[in-house]
């Protein structure tokens, strides 16, 4: 999808106080299958959520059935999600809707660490890519 042009990604976060926040990234792309779906993102800039995203350059896309993480047990399971997870993560996108704070089991929320910690769960998270030349 990312493979032949050039794309930055903007990520919005909303909490559930009504507060918005967004993170830039000036290069985004996601390798191909060969390739285990590698993300690639630099170039940070930063719209008051902080940087989750950067510490998951350059690591594959790892689900429940395949393990692709770089820590000893398997992130996907642990933290209920798919993600390019490394050991393990400091952003869930795809975890679990939490509706707001929820701290009974570490992390496995829909969070953005570097905004609100591990136990917060988003409103909404939505990541936009756009073309650049
Ligand atoms: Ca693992």
């Amino acid at each position: 999808m990312t493979r032949n042009n050039k794309y930055m990604l903007r990520v919005d976060l909303e909490d559930f106080g009504g507060n918005k926040v967004f993170a830039l990234y000036s290069s985004f792309s996601v390798g191909p299958e060969a390739d285990e779906y590698k993300l690639k993102v630099s170039g940070f800039t930063d719209g008051g959520a902080g940087d989750s995203l950067s510490g998951h350059n350059g690591y594959k896309f790892s689900t429940f059935d395949k393990d692709q993480d770089v820590y000893e047990n398997n992130c996907a399971k642990l933290y209920l999600g798919g993600f390019w997870y490394s050991a393990c993560h400091n952003t869930n996108p795809n975890g679990i809707y939490l509706w707001g704070e929820d701290g009974t089991h570490y992390a496995i929320g829909n969070v953005w660490s570097s905004w609100k910690g591990y136990a917060v769960g988003m409103k909404s998270i939505s990541m936009k890519i756009k073309r650049v030349p």
